[in-house]
């Protein structure tokens, strides 16, 4: 069972995306990952959605740049949580996909995180959270994941504190 499944508009968008893999391999969550785009391979993206979801898919995490449609698409294909990360690229240096990904019609959510590395860590991190509901073990790792992080905040403290 794949349980994430990671979509991506186009190979330059991996770079960012990059930062959510990270994260979901660092708690041993079985995830994909493919390349496909709104625009340039609709069918593929429309198959790829259904045969994900009966692997098990349970969380689609989308990282799309310029018009960013794909996030929204795959919210039109499946009722599982959407994530969608924003790439800055474009015009506007992410935020004209931030507007185009967060700007779904209602009954069509899609959870819209920042723009870049952050946006995409966050992702991992909100469908890592979602898993948890029906995964204790899961939610332990990430309650210590959280003590680390505040250790590594008084740690760095401790390094430049006066
Ligand atoms: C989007 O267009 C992709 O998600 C990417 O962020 C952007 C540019 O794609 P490339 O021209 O680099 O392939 O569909």
């Amino acid at each position: 069972m794949k349980f994430i499944s990671i979509l991506m508009g186009s190979k330059s968008d991996y770079e960012i995306m990059k930062e959510a893999v990270k994260v979901i391999e660092k708690f041993q969550i079985p995830y994909e990952l493919i390349i496909t785009s709104a625009h340039r391979t609709p069918a593929r993206t429309h198959s790829y959605v259904k045969d994900a979801e009966s692997r098990g898919a349970k969380v689609f995490i989308c990282g799309a740049g310029m018009a960013a449609h794909l996030a929204g698409v795959v919210a039109s294909l499946t009722t599982r949580p959407v994530i969608g990360v924003p790439m800055p690229s474009g015009m506007m240096d992410g935020l004209d996909a931030l507007l185009s990904t967060v700007q779904m019609p209602g009954g069509m959510p899609v959870a819209t995180l920042a723009v870049g590395k952050a946006g995409a860590k966050n992702a991992a991190y909100l469908a890592l959270q979602i898993l948890a509901l029906n995964d204790e073990e899961l939610n332990a790792k990430l309650e210590e994941d959280r003590i680390a992080q505040a250790k590594k905040v008084e740690m760095d403290s401790l390094e430049v504190e006066v």
